[in-house]
C-alpha cells in the first residue's frame, strides 16, 4: 500500500509527472464528440407553419403566408434559451410539413415565397447569427420526412435532401450538430398527391453516403440521430437517460436486426451498451411543453423551474446531454410561461453550480489493490480531466480520502471521467466520516462524462472516502466536486 498526499492547489502535473496516460480502453470518444459533451444542456427550437395551424405534424400542403411571425426576434429568443444556461440550440430547419426556414433553391415551400418580411426572412440566418453573439453553438434539424415535396420516396428526394444539408451546412457558419430525426408516417400532401408513400428505413435514404457529405462539409460537426454516427437519441421523449447511461452503444433494430433511423431497439439506446464497440453517447430531447409546437391551449402546461431541474439531473446527470425544447409562438418570441420556468432554471443552475465547495480540498490515496507503483492522484478535485490514473490495468479498486478545509454542507456531487480514455468505471460508492465509522452517502454505476449526485437533503462532512469498488481498467477519475443546491 502506498500513501500519496496531494494538494488540490498543486497543477496536475506535478503530481502525475512521469505517469504516462493510461492506455485507453474499450470505445473512445472522437474530438468532436468531447467537444460535444462539454456543452452538457442546449436547446430545441421548433417553429414552422404548425406554430399558426395549431398541429404537431403539418401535412404539407400549408401555405407559405400563414408562416408570419409578426415580431420573430432571433436575439430574444437566443437570449432566453442562454440565460437559461444552454451552450447550443438546434432549430427545426425543416419539419416534416417541408417548409423550409431559409429561403432554399430546392423548393417552393419556404420563407422565400411566404409574405413574411416580403419574403426576405431567413430563420436560419437569424437564429445562427443571434447564437454566435451569444456564444451559442448553432445546430439544424431537417426532417428526411418531407410531406410537401413531390418527389418524397423516389431517389430524386435523396439529391433535394442532400442539395438542402449542402445549403444549411455551408451557408450558415459552424454547425455543431445535424439532427436527423426517425419519423416516417407515410400520408401526406407530396406536391398535390396527397397519398401514402412508404420507404424502407434501412436503405433509401443511404446515409452513410449523406453522412459523409456531413463530414466533408463541417467536420467538427456532431451527427445524431436513432443510431448516431456520433449521437444517439436517448430511446424516449421524456428527457430520462438510463440509469447507468453508457456512452458505448452498438445499435440494433427492432427485429434484433441491423438498425437505422427509425428502426432500432429503444431499450437499449435509454442504456446503451457497457462493453460496446462505439462512443454514441445519448441525447436527451425533451420539451418543455407537452407539445413540440407551441399550442396556446398548452400555455398552463409549460414544465416547471423543479421539473426541468430534475430532468436536468436525469440526463446531463447521467453523462448524457439535455436537449430542452422551447418553441416560438406566432408572434416569434418564447411566451412569457416558458420564460418563467426557464429564468427559474437558469438562477438555480448558476447558483447550484458556480462554486465547487471541495476545490481546497486535499485528495489522498490510501488503498489501492494490484500493483500500485505507478499509481497518481492528484488534482481529483478541481476538475482538470488529466488528473488521477495509474496506468497499471490490475488496479481497478480504488479508495481516495477526500479532506475538506472546514465541515462543508453540500447536496450535490459531481463525478466525472477522463473520458478521452473511455468509460473505464463501473461502481463507486461515497462515504462521509462519522466518529465511530464511516456512513454510506451515495452508490452509482457509471460515471463518463459527467454524474451529479444529487442527496434528498443536504448533509455536512469534513472528510469523505470515495470508493472505486469495480473498474474495467485502472480508473481515470478526472473530477470529484461538491455544490450546495441554490435554495436549499
Ligand atoms: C420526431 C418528430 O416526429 C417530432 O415532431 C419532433 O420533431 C421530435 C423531436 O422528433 O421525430
Amino acid at each position: 500500500m502506498t500513501r500519496r498526499t496531494l494538494l488540490a492547489g498543486i497543477p496536475a502535473i506535478l503530481a502525475a509527472k512521469g505517469t504516462p496516460p493510461p492506455a485507453p480502453w474499450g470505445a473512445i470518444p472522437s474530438a468532436r464528440q468531447l467537444a460535444w459533451h462539454s456543452l452538457e444542456f442546449t436547446g430545441f427550437l421548433h417553429f414552422t407553419v404548425n406554430t399558426f395551424t395549431n398541429k404537431e405534424w403539418g401535412y404539407g400542403d400549408e401555405s407559405p403566408d400563414i408562416f408570419d411571425p409578426a415580431k420573430f426576434d432571433a436575439d430574444a429568443i437566443v437570449g432566453v434559451l442562454a440565460d437559461a444556461g444552454m451552450r447550443g440550440v438546434i432549430l427545426t430547419a425543416k419539419h416534416h410539413d417541408g417548409f423550409c426556414q431559409w429561403p432554399t433553391k430546392t423548393t417552393d415551400h419556404s420563407v422565400l415565397h411566404s409574405k413574411w418580411r416580403g419574403g426576405k426572412g431567413d430563420v436560419v440566418k437569424e437564429i445562427s447569427q443571434a447564437a454566435a453573439r451569444r456564444k451559442l453553438k448553432f445546430g439544424v434539424y431537417l426532417s428526411p420526412w418531407d410531406r410537401n415535396n413531390a418527389a418524397y420516396g423516389a431517389p430524386e428526394y435523396i439529391k433535394i435532401y442532400r442539395q438542402q444539408l449542402t445549403e444549411l451546412l455551408t451557408q450558415y457558419g459552424p454547425i455543431f450538430e445535424v439532427w436527423h430525426d426517425g419519423a416516417n408516417g407515410g400520408d401526406g400532401f407530396y406536391g398535390g398527391a396527397r397519398e401514402k408513400r412508404s420507404i424502407d428505413r434501412n436503405i433509401y435514404y443511404d446515409w452513410p453516403k449523406t453522412w459523409e457529405m456531413i463530414r466533408a462539409m463541417q467536420p467538427d460537426a456532431c451527427v445524431f440521430s436513432d443510431v448516431g454516427p456520433d449521437i444517439r437519441w436517448v430511446g424516449n421523449e421524456r428527457g430520462i437517460a438510463g440509469d447507468p447511461c453508457w456512452a458505448a452503444f452498438d445499435p440494433v433494430g427492432e427485429d434484433g436486426g441491423p438498425a437505422s433511423p427509425g428502426n432500432v431497439r429503444t431499450k437499449d439506446s435509454q442504456s446503451g451498451n457497457r462493453n460496446g464497440k462505439q462512443w454514441i453517447p445519448a441525447e436527451c430531447d425533451v420539451s418543455i411543453r407537452p407539445g413540440w409546437f407551441w399550442h396556446e391551449a398548452e400555455n398552463a402546461r409549460v414544465k416547471k423551474t423543479q421539473q426541468l431541474v430534475n430532468l436536468y439531473y436525469q440526463s446531463a446527470g447521467r453523462g448524457a446531454t439535455l436537449l430542452l425544447n422551447v418553441p416560438p409562438n406566432r408572434d416569434g418570441l418564447i411566451s412569457s410561461e416558458d420564460v418563467a420556468s426557464l429564468k427559474g432554471l437558469g438562477d438555480y443552475l448558476r447558483g447550484t453550480f458556480a462554486v465547487n465547495l471541495a476545490a481546497k480540498a486535499r485528495a489522498e490515496a490510501s488503498h489501492v489493490r494490484g500493483n500500485d507503483k505507478q499509481y497518481a492522484a492528484a488534482n481529483l478535485v478541481d476538475g482538470r480531466a488529466d488528473s488521477y490514473w495509474t496506468t497499471d490495468d490490475r488496479v481497478t479498486h480504488a479508495d481516495v480520502i477526500i479532506d475538506l478545509p472546514r465541515p462543508t454542507r453540500f447536496q450535490v456531487i459531481r463525478l466525472r471521467e477522463a473520458i478521452e480514455f473511455g468509460q473505464r468505471i463501473q461502481t463507486v460508492e461515497i462515504d462521509r466520516s462519522q466518529p465511530d465509522d464511516w456512513e454510506p452517502v451515495a452508490k452509482v454505476t457509471g460515471i463518463g462524462a459527467r454524474r451529479l449526485i444529487r442527496l434528498s437533503s443536504p448533509i455536512i462532512a469534513q472528510r469523505l472516502r470515495l470508493r472505486i469498488t469495480e473498474a474495467s481498467a485502472c480508473p481515470a477519475l478526472s473530477e470529484f466536486a461538491l455544490f450546495s443546491e441554490a435554495g436549499a
